[in-house]
């Protein structure tokens, strides 16, 4: 089969800012097949692209690029340093391109090598959020109009500057914007703006809610005890999950569904939470947890506990990233939904893409491969622009998570 002895002849990293950073790995092999992969480590995205060009890029040259396992084992293994955001970036984006330059030999799109179909579209949720409630309820009025059925509903807290984990012009500085936490305010003000959603959109529309790692467990499970009247879909990253024990805090004293995890990057990091059952959702991305390879077994493991998927799904993950994702959402049997932010006019003509989003739903489409191009000219017309995420501090000047 045409094909099947190709070997890597090229492989390269292209930085590109078509309003953020976005890290592209593009593998080239001998017969003109070509495999792209996400690296965009947001805040950190150079180190990504050194790690890449300086120390994997080398050893890919004259490589098989069909075997993927053995592939993801030597690059992990082979650092010794282990795990950790910069390595499984890197580790991620030569998985996905291999996973690509396969699925575009075998003339699949990259859901048929995954298993194929276990359900026709993938659901997903989209992002509202406003400093009162007015504010509040046109930005769920023009999701819903875009066709999103999930909604992740943040909220302005009087007192604080600004709506948290959404991002603003003043984000796109050359250093980290700091804004400002008060966790009492926090905690008293949002079940009421549930409430308030809840009497305008009725009792139906699945609603989510991110702490962004805010809470100690103990004000975490006052958070998910005070929301269980209004139904949530999710509460997510509601405490900082190194200390994976701090869950079972959360979990003894509320009901509310709990979703964790954008910022791991192995499968290591969910032990503790999949193997006791201590979380709902699993929150990771292809791009951050070493790609396809990885995220398909953490989806296997969760699966054995009910536990079901849910991508991370930010402007922050590439389309690559993203298409990669919408592949296995569309394959494993334990899915549960798909965050997705949506993208510029300019990035999606920076990268070209077969995936869709229609009525809320997102298809990874038919094209043989992941389904990304590359417009490299454009890319280069784009290039880096140094870009932090923003920093937290207490009314005393305490640095707290952001
Ligand atoms: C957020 C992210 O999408 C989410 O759930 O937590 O937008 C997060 O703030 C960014 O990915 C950080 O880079
Ligand atoms: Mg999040």
């Amino acid at each position: 089969m045409k094909g099947l002895r190709v070997k890597i002849v090229a492989a390269k990293v292209v930085v590109t800012s078509p309003g953020r950073n976005f890290v592209t790995l593009k593998i080239e092999t001998d017969e003109g097949v070509t495999g792209l992969g996400d690296a965009t480590l947001n805040g950190r995205e150079l180190a990504v692209a050194s790690y890449l060009t300086d120390h994997v890029v080398p050893l890919l040259h004259g490589m098989d690029p069909h075997r993927i396992e053995d592939t993801w084992q030597s690059l992990y293994r082979g650092a010794y340093w282990r795990r950790g955001p910069v390595t499984m970036a890197a580790i991620a984006a030569v998985d996905v391109a291999l996973w690509d330059i396969k699925a575009k030999v075998a003339g699949l799109p990259l859901y048929q090598l995954l298993g194929g179909k276990s359900r026709d579209r993938v659901r997903t949720y989209g992002h509202a959020h406003g400093n009162d409630l007015p504010h509040l309820f046109d930005s769920v009025r023009a999701r819903l109009a875009q066709g999103y059925k999930s909604i992740r509903i943040q909220t302005g807290i009087p007192g604080l500057r600004k709506v948290y984990g959404v991002r603003s012009t003043l984000d796109q500085g050359n250093l980290p914007v700091v804004e400002d936490w008060d966790t009492g305010a926090y905690l008293r003000h949002v079940p009421g703006v549930f409430e308030a959603v809840r009497n305008e959109f009725g009792p139906e529309l699945p609603l989510l809610h991110d702490v962004h790692h805010r809470l100690t467990p103990i004000q975490a499970a006052r958070l998910g005890k005070d929301l269980e009247p209004y139904d949530l879909y999710w509460l997510e990253d509601c405490t900082p999950a190194e200390n994976q024990d701090g869950l079972r805090l959360v979990r003894q004293h509320t009901t509310t569904p709990l979703a964790l995890g954008e910022v791991f990057n192995t499968v290591f990091d969910y032990q503790t939470l999949v193997q006791q059952q201590l979380i709902d959702y699993v929150r990771s991305s292809v791009t951050h947890f070493g790609g396809v390879t990885a995220l398909r077994k953490l989806f296997d493991f969760a699966a054995v506990h009910q536990i079901k998927s849910a991508i991370h799904g930010p402007e922050d993950i590439s389309p690559v990233g993203m298409a990669a994702g919408i592949h296995l959402d569309l394959a494993i049997h334990n899915f549960g939904i798909q965050e997705y932010a949506g993208y510029t006019d300019l990035t999606n003509e920076v990268f070209p893409h077969a995936f869709t989003f229609s009525d809320g739903y997102l298809h990874p489409g038919e094209t043989p491969g992941i389904g990304v191009e590359l417009n490299e000219e454009l890319a280069a017309a784009h290039p880096y622009t140094q870009a932090y995420l923003p920093v937290n501090r207490l009314h005393d000047g305490t640095v707290h998570d952001w």
